[in-house]
């Protein structure tokens, strides 16, 4: 990834990080987003609070601490045009209490006469900040070099493997550790019909028809309705953490409940990462069936799907080990077309010919 798309992703993130979604009261200021395979995250102060002079309320900066917890380098950016806010303020307080390598960048620095304002950060207490302007690209080259310093200096390096990875993502009580654990024949993880049996993502090497994969089983997403916001909050961060990771994303679902609109957030920003997927609808054993049933579901995901639809759905059943063989191949294809470096706009075209030979079999 080239450094200037790095920063276009986080900057073009941040327009697709307000969540409008009825229910939801709040935007939220968090981005995720990936370097040589580390997640970063990154939290945005500047632009979309309603009065950025507002100290934080008790949810936002509950959010910011899960934030800062779980990155493995901070990027904390702060708007020029608006001074040193009390929410700066507050969050920059808490990096000084991180060990984690992190970067204060200054936006909106559009000239030199805007920089000498800009300077005013350095009391944030947070070391030398480096200045940007994410519309004029001014300072970018200066911000990715310091971040490649910082990145040096923390040890990261790729995660060097020939493995596929395969980030196994759904909400809770779908079937994702069973799923694991059918794949390599024996109990690796816990599988019990109680929501929220895995806890923190899981990595297990399987070789299959000769290649080497790595399959990231990873805590079910909790459902929207039951919890608080901020466990919400921790459960997608978790989530997305191990999509950054995945070279496929496999998104588990109850065949029989659907993709909801929980479901569709978290497939458009594995899409919004890049990330190529497969719906995997499993329990397919639970759906009584006739000859039309599969390709009437398939449709019914695929509408559900809509600017999505190139993403192709395989019902299965790990009860039944049912087309799991089928899934592995699946991902397989779907890694190696995406390999083939193609831009996301000719993706369809390119996954729809493997969608076609996977056509439904009967039942
Ligand atoms: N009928 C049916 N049940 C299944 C299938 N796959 C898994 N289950 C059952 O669903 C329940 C949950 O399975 P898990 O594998 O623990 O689900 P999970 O997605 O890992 O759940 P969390 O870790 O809580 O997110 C268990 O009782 C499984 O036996 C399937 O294909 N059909
Ligand atoms: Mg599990």
């Amino acid at each position: 990834m080239g450094k200037s798309t790095f920063f276009n992703r986080i900057i073009g993130k941040r327009e697709a990080i307000v969540d409008d979604s009825p229910g939801v009261t709040r935007d939220r200021h968090y981005a995720v987003t990936d370097w040589c395979g580390k997640a970063f995250v990154l939290v945005d102060t500047g632009g979309y609070l309603p009065h950025p002079r507002d100290v934080m309320d008790q949810a936002i900066r509950e959010q910011v601490e899960i934030a800062i917890e779980e990155a493995d380098v901070i990027l904390f950016m702060v708007d020029r045009s608006t001074g040193i806010t009390d929410i700066d303020q507050e969050i920059a307080e808490k990096l000084q209490r991180t060990e984690k390598p992190m970067l204060l960048v200054v936006n909106k620095v559009d000239n030199e006469a805007q920089e000498s304002e800009a300077y005013d950060f350095y009391n944030l207490g947070l070391g030398e900040p480096v200045f940007v302007s994410a519309i004029q690209g001014r300072g970018v080259g200066d911000m990715l070099d310091r971040l490649a310093t910082l990145l040096d200096t923390a040890g990261f390096a790729e995660e060097e493997d020939d493995a596929i990875k395969l980030a196994i993502i759904g909400k809770e009580n779908v079937g994702k550790s069973s799923f694991v654990n059918t794949l390599i024949g024996k109990e690796r993880v816990i599988v019990t019909p109680i929501p929220g049996t895995t806890r923190d993502p899981i990595d297990t090497p399987l070789k299959f028809q000769k290649r080497n994969y790595l399959l990231i089983d990873t805590a079910g997403l909790k459902r929207r309705t039951r919890i608080k916001e901020n466990i919400l909050f921790y459960s997608q961060l978790r989530a997305m953490r191990s999509i950054q990771r995945a070279d496929v994303v496999l998104y588990f679902v109850d065949a029989t409940a659907g993709l909801t609109r929980q479901d569709m957030r978290v497939i458009t920003e594995t899409m919004e990462a890049g990330k190529p997927a497969v719906i995997v609808a499993n329990k397919w054993d639970l759906i009584e069936k006739d000859e039309h049933t599969y390709h009437r579901w398939e449709t019914e995901f695929k509408e559900r799907l809509g600017q999505y639809r190139f993403i192709p759905v395989l019902f299965t059943s790990v009860l039944q080990k049912k087309r799991l063989y089928k899934l592995m191949e699946l991902a397989t294809q779907v890694y190696e077309a995406y390999h083939k470096r193609i831009r996301t706009s000719d993706l369809n075209r390119v996954l729809l010919p493997i969608i076609r030979e996977n056509s439904p079999p009967a039942v």
